[in-house]
C-alpha cells in the first residue's frame, strides 16, 4: 500500500532515500534536495507518481537522494531520458535536475529542444557556474573573467549564457530562478513549477564552496523579483536583460501549447506500449 493511500500526511522526510549525500560540506546542492523534497510534501504527491531524471555531476547525483522513481542517466543526457518517460508515461510527474554543465554544455541542445517541445517536465538546473565534479572547469555561465589560476589563468574571455533568456528564447513556458540559500522560497518555486502545464524552468542559483568560495557573497546580492510573473514574452525578456541575475522568483509564466499531435495520445499501459514492440 502506498504512503498517500493510507492517508499518512507525506513530510520533506519521506521523500528523501536515507542514503548520505557525498557533497562537500556547505555544498548548495543539499539545499536544492531540500527544496525540491518540500515541494513534493507540499503537493501530497505519491512516491510512486514522481520521477526525478539526472544527468552526470555533483547535482545530478541527487536522484539518488530522493525516494520517487529516478535514473541518474549520462551527461546531457537528462532531458532526453524524461522526454522519453513523460511521453510513454503521462501520468507521472517527471522532474528533471543537474548542473549548468551537464544542461548547458553537453546539454546544451538538449536544453533549447526541451523548451521548444513544451513538454509537461520540470527542469531544475543546479548553476554554481563551474563544472564541480571535474574540479573547477568554467561552464557556460561562468563569467569571462573568473581566474582559475590553473586552468584559465585569465579568464575564459567568451561571454556567458543568460540561463533564463536562452530558455524563454527557446519557448519555455514557466522560467523562474531560485536560490540555495533560501530552501523554503526555491521550493515554493519548485511547487509552482511542478503545477505548471509545460516546460518549467527553474534556475537553482546553488553554491560550490569547493571551486568558487567566492560565491559566498551571493546571499548578499541575491533578492526577490520587484514584479510577479508576466506572460508577455517582451516584458520578459526586459527584466532578464535588465536584471544582474541575482533576483529570484517566477520571473515568466504563459500557456502554450505542448507537443503532444491531436489523436495521438501516447500514454498507455505497460502491456499496450510492450505490444507495439512486437515483431
Ligand atoms: C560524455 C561525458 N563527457 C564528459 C564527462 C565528464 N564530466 C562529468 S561531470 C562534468 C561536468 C559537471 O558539471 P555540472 O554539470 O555543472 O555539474 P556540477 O558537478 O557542477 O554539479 C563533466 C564534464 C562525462 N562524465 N561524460
Ligand atoms: S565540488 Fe562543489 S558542487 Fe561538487 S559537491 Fe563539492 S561543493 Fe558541491
Amino acid at each position: 500500500m502506498s504512503l498517500s493511500s493510507a492517508n499518512v500526511a507525506l513530510t520533506f522526510k519521506h521523500y528523501k532515500s536515507g542514503t548520505k549525500p557525498i557533497w562537500c560540506p556547505g555544498c548548495g546542492d543539499f539545499a536544492v534536495l531540500n527544496a525540491i523534497t518540500k515541494a513534493l510534501a507540499q503537493l501530497q504527491l505519491p512516491l510512486q507518481d514522481v520521477a526525478l531524471i539526472s544527468g552526470i555531476g555533483c547535482s545530478s547525483r541527487i536522484a539518488a537522494y530522493t525516494s520517487v522513481y529516478g535514473f541518474h542517466g549520462v551527461h546531457g543526457r537528462a532531458l532526453p531520458l524524461a522526454t522519453g518517460l513523460k511521453a510513454a508515461r503521462k501520468d507521472l510527474t517527471v522532474l528533471v535536475a543537474g548542473g549548468d554543465g551537464d544542461g548547458l554544455s553537453i546539454g546544451g541542445n538538449h536544453f533549447i529542444h526541451a523548451c521548444r517541445r513544451n513538454k509537461d517536465l520540470t527542469y531544475i538546473m543546479m548553476d554554481n557556474e563551474v563544472y564541480g565534479m571535474t574540479k573547477g572547469q568554467a561552464s557556460p555561465t561562468t563569467a569571462p573573467d573568473w581566474e582559475n589560476s590553473k586552468l584559465t589563468p585569465e579568464g575564459t574571455g567568451i561571454r556567458s549564457f543568460k540561463p533564463a533568456a536562452l530558455a524563454l528564447a527557446s519557448g519555455a513556458s514557466f522560467i523562474a530562478r531560485g536560490f540555495s540559500g533560501d530552501p523554503n522560497g526555491l521550493a515554493r518555486i519548485i511547487a509552482a513549477a511542478i503545477e505548471h502545464k509545460g516546460f518549467a524552468f527553474v534556475q537553482a542559483l546553488s553554491v560550490c564552496p569547493t571551486y568558487r568560495p567566492e560565491h559566498a557573497e551571493w546571499k548578499e546580492h541575491v533578492r526577490k523579483l520587484e514584479t510577479g510573473p508576466t506572460d508577455n514574452p517582451m516584458l520578459a525578456i526586459q527584466r532578464i536583460v535588465a536584471d544582474d541575475g541575482m533576483s529570484t522568483g517566477i520571473i515568466y509564466q504563459r500557456e502554450l501549447p505542448s507537443l503532444v499531435r491531436a489523436g495521438n495520445d501516447q500514454s498507455g499501459t505497460l502491456a499496450e506500449i510492450e505490444s507495439e514492440f512486437e515483431l
